[in-house]
């Protein structure tokens, strides 16, 4: 059996949020634990469409993602979120509604590696102006001050990044 929690990820986009998030939840799967990751591909097409990247639509995407992976530690599931979360107070809102466990992952990736990385060619036209409000150019990130686990991905594989979540889980008697 596990305990229910939220795993927290965030980071800029091309950061490796979802990639570990996913790689943490293969070992949590292996491990017999019922567990779900909301991302952009599954929250932001769907619930969320409705909302675009200015601050006020971020915080209200947040919003919504603290509620749902409310419901879903409600029922039992060890939830990861990979969201940019790019806003302190917004982050700072989901874990003071958490009604589990809440465990803040900074994917902490430098700017200069994201936009090098730029698999969707994302940035290169944020710095075109063709993308407003991009997070790191024209929108502002705002790193974590204390999160409970900080991957330097720098240094990292994604299975020691994924690693490092699943032992920090261990070490909170989540697992
Ligand atoms: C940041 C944007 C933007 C802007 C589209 N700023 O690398 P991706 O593509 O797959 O991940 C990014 C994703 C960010 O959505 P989130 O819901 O995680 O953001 S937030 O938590 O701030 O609400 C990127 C894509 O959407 N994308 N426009 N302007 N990222």
């Amino acid at each position: 059996g596990h305990k229910p929690c939220v795993l927290w990820y965030t980071g800029l986009s091309g950061s490796g949020k979802s990639t570990i998030a996913n790689a943490v939840d293969r070992k949590l799967f292996e491990r017999g634990c019922h567990s779900y990751v909301l991302d952009g591909d599954n929250v932001r097409h769907g619930l969320n469409k409705d909302l675009g990247f200015d601050d006020a639509s971020r915080v209200e995407n947040i919003r919504r993602i603290t509620e749902v992976a409310n419901l879903m530690t409600d029922a039992g599931l060890i939830v990861g979120t990979a969201f940019i979360s790019p806003f302190v107070a917004d982050r700072a809102q989901a874990r003071s509604l958490a009604s589990a466990d809440f465990i803040e992952v900074f994917v902490d990736t430098p700017l200069d590696v994201c936009e090098q990385r730029d698999p969707k060619g994302l940035y290169k036209k944020a710095r075109a102006g063709e993308i407003p409000h991009f997070t790191g150019i024209s929108s502002p990130y705002e790193p974590p001050v204390a999160p409970e686990v900080h991957l330097r991905t720098a240094s990292l594989s994604v299975e020691e990044a994924a690693e490092q979540v699943v032992q920090a889980l261990v070490a909170r008697g989540v697992l």
